[in-house]
């Protein structure tokens, strides 16, 4: 493990000695770093703090909101609205984008998030976890519309994500690879435990919900077969299969030891590319698997070039170890018709 690096003193290096990150985004990321401390405080205590459940509301998704997923949502409005160093955000949780209110200072930067992903594992103790992506406030642009949010995932300016499971840890990227912090209680503070994180090329574990198997398109079903067939097919070797159906935790185990995760479009919901949101899972997800050496696409393209045309615009999602995800990539490509 690196000699004892706070999260602060990480992003202290980054901004002086890398110049990768200016001082407001510096400040941003704390505050986001501390809004998720205090999710992790409020998610740990569970049936204890009267949070498990759901809250009798639906989300713009037209999902059931957790009691979790508001106060979440909250945690991070009210940490990061007075800063100065945002003009404005958007959540999962909310339909409309939400403008610093005028009596704070506007700053620089567009934060989106999805507060609390994962949600429906809140109540049997599986690992969730906040995600959350930066941009750059177009310049010039004073009155902030949901239009300035539309930006490719290749605009991001920062991303990463918090998981709540044994440890509480915050993974992030701001352009110079993926760095890995775990929450030390004791000291309340993030301590840097991972840098330069690589994800291996290839792999033996992939993962995807096999319940929606008969409503796949032939390609993914032609890589899963494949899979399946392990040894005595044409990969000559055998997988393993995971699937937490929370995406930081089944993200989480690709950054440390590889895989590949697939969200395909499929039968139920033609209409719908995909089931996960582009703007605040997909594209945060996808830099830090391609900042991670892993690759990130739809099935044809790559996700961070794919320009949003709403805000919670929805995406299929092949990402993790860079072979598999060209592999599946290709069956895509090769499709007829
Ligand atoms: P399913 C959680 O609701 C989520 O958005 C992702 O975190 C997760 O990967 C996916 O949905 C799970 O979906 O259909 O398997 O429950």
């Amino acid at each position: 493990m690196t000699k004892n690096i706070s999260l602060t003193r990480y992003l202290v290096e980054q901004q002086r000695l890398q110049g990768h990150i200016p001082s407001q985004l510096r400040l941003l990321l704390e505050v986001v770093a501390r809004a998720c401390k205090g999710i992790s405080q409020a998610v740990n205590k569970g049936a204890l703090g009267g949070v498990l459940g759901t809250a009798g509301s639906e989300n713009v998704q037209g999902e059931v909101q957790k009691k979790l997923d508001i106060i979440a949502n909250e945690v991070l409005i009210e940490a990061n609205e007075w800063g100065g160093h945002l003009a404005a955000m958007a959540s999962e949780e909310m339909d409309s984008i939400y403008v610093v209110p005028n009596r704070y200072p506007q700053g620089e930067y567009l934060l989106l998030f999805d507060p609390l992903d994962g949600s429906s594992n809140i109540d049997v103790n599986v690992s969730i976890g906040t995600i959350f992506s930066v941009l750059k406030k177009p310049e010039g642009s004073t009155a902030i519309e949901e239009k300035d949010f539309l930006q490719a995932g290749s605009k991001q300016v920062a991303a990463g994500y918090c998981v709540y499971g044994p440890q509480t840890t915050l993974v992030l990227t701001v352009g110079d690879g993926v760095a890995m912090f775990t929450l030390d209680r004791e000291q309340g503070s993030f301590v840097l435990t991972e840098e330069h994180v690589q994800i291996p090329q290839d792999t033996q574990e992939f993962a995807i919900n096999m319940s929606n198997m008969r409503h796949w398109d032939e390609p993914v079903t032609r890589y899963i077969d494949e899979c399946l067939l392990g040894s005595d097919g044409p990969r000559g070797k055998n997988f393993n299969m995971r699937w937490i159906a929370s995406m930081v935790a089944d993200v989480h185990r690709i950054l440390t030891r590889g895989g590949v995760f697939l969200y395909p479009w499929d039968k139920r919901e033609p209409e719908k590319p995909g089931k996960l949101r582009l703007m605040y899972e997909a594209n945060p997800m996808s830099w830090l698997i391609e900042q991670a050496g892993g690759a990130s696409t739809n099935g044809r393209e790559r996700i961070l070039d794919i320009k949003p045309s709403k805000l919670h615009e929805r995406v299929s999602v092949v990402l993790g170890s860079k072979n598999e995800v060209e592999r599946v990539t290709r069956f895509h490509l090769e499709q007829k018709g």
